[in-house]
């Protein structure tokens, strides 16, 4: 008989706890990361300080979830990513079909939640309603009912998985919600019985399917955005707030708080804005040069160019080449798109010559936003809740890992100007 998640997980969860009981008697001494007084200054990049099971960025590889490079994984459901965060293993087809049964059990979004959303000023950015509704829904949090009637330590896993059950089971209809209420148009659509978590996501925001294709776009875009390792500013974020045992629905609208910044999350609300800029002032799918000079001409107005360059990653962000791969199959002649591919051919060697950043090649953010405006989603600001839908797994199944195995709470320690001064004998 297929088992749950809760189950799988608690078969799994002793062995991991022994695993790691283990290398801290054998290696707890063992030096892994020296921080440089650049480092301390400029965003921790590269301390190695945390630990993050369920994916790995690799600068010359990209994303790899539990050993898997993802484009290993970008025909999968991303129901069988989750689980495959969680447990290390993709699950049966029983299991699957028992997951996605208890997912949809989770599926109610309390009426308070549209009453909260409806009274924001209509001003209000997406992002704010969605992190507003989440820590709203704090209200429904099967942990601090737990907490408050008090549980052993071993437990804090159990609640904490039901909360991410809740929070992912219901994030999609809440989003589309978000998106029918905040651009009028028309009634929230109800979640459905029998469609997966994807294709509902695509469903509910009211896109005309196609034949599937929108579908299979929407699961594809959440399966890639699902996880980055653990040390981006909202999976850092959630883990940290998460770690004062705060339960997974403040620590969720925390790390969503993090993607909501122009330099993460929000980056891709302003992509395909930079495409369309170029093709108003070409007048259509603009020519190779004509990209040149408006690339220069952003770079030397002291801007960035949305869509390039990582903290991590040194070559082309493979989920950008998912994208662009599924562009090439299904929208090949749809002038944005075409747009996003030529841009492809231009600006790394721009930036190379430039000299500036430290990787020239594009990231996710470059790639998606042509597909989904290509099948309807023509409002860039929402880009990021989208981000945000997909980014919750990660998130979810990094905090229920964590309280598994009793991850103590983050205190890195800060040091001030006058002490790297005194270090230093300046
Ligand atoms: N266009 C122009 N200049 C760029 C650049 C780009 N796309 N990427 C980096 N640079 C510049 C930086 O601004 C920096 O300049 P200064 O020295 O004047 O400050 C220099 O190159 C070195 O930066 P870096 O070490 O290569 O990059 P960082 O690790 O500091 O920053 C990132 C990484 C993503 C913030 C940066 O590449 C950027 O701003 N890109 C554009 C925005 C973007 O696409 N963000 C989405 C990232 C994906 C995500 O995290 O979700």
């Amino acid at each position: 008989m297929a088992k749950t998640l809760k189950e799988k997980l608690g078969e799994l969860i002793p062995r991991l706890r022994e695993e790691r009981a283990t290398i801290l008697k054998d290696f707890g001494e063992t030096q892994i990361s020296q921080v440089s007084v650049a480092q301390a200054f400029g965003g921790m990049r590269g301390v190695k300080g945390m630990i993050c099971d369920t994916s790995v960025v690799e600068p010359d590889k990209g994303l790899i979830i539990r050993g898997r490079p993802i484009m290993e994984l970008k025909d999968r459901l991303p129901e069988e990513i989750f689980w495959l965060l969680l447990t290390g293993n993709l699950p049966s087809a029983d299991e699957l079909a028992l997951f996605q049964k208890e997912l949809k059990a989770h599926g109610e979004v309390p009426n308070y939640i549209w009453k909260v959303l409806k009274a924001m000023p209509k001003t209000s950015h997406p992002m704010a309603m969605l992190d507003t509704a989440i820590l709203s829904m704090e209200n429904e949090s099967a942990f601090r009912k737990r907490y408050d009637e008090g549980m052993a330590k071993t437990e804090y896993w159990e609640p904490t998985l039901e909360d991410a059950m809740t929070i992912l089971g219901t994030i999609h209809t809440i989003a589309a919600g978000i998106y029918r209420l905040k651009y009028k148009k028309g009634d929230i659509i109800e979640p459905s019985k029998k469609l997966d978590w994807g294709a509902d996501y695509a469903r509910m925001l009211g896109l005309p399917p196609k034949k599937g294709e929108t579908y299979a776009m929407m699961r594809l875009y959440l399966v890639l955005h699902s996880d980055h390792e653990g040390g981006n500013v909202s999976a850092n974020t959630c883990h940290t707030v998460g770690s004062a045992l705060s339960d997974p629905f403040y620590a969720v609208s925390a790390g969503l708080n993090g993607l909501a910044g122009p330099l993460h999350g929000l980056a891709n609300q302003e992509c395909l804005n930079w495409v369309l800029q170029t093709m108003e002032k070409f007048g259509g799918a603009p020519s190779e040069k004509q990209i040149e000079d408006y690339a220069w001409e952003t770079l030397n107005s002291g801007k960035v160019i949305p869509g390039y360059g990582h903290a991590v990653l040194r070559v082309t962000d493979p989920r950008f080449a998912a994208f662009n791969a599924f562009g090439k199959k299904y929208l090949a002649k749809d002038p944005v798109f075409l747009t996003v591919d030529r841009v492809f051919t231009v600006v790394p060697k721009v930036l190379e010559k430039q000299g500036k950043a430290k990787n020239p090649w594009p990231n996710v953010d470059a790639g998606s936003g042509a597909l989904l405006y290509h099948y309807g989603i023509k409002e860039f600001e929402y880009y990021t809740v989208l981000f945000s839908v997909s980014r919750a797994m990660g998130m979810l199944s990094q905090l229920v890992l964590n309280r598994a195995l009793g991850t103590a709470i983050t205190r890195p320690k800060s040091v001030s100007t006058e002490w790297i001064k005194s270090q230093t004998g300046k």
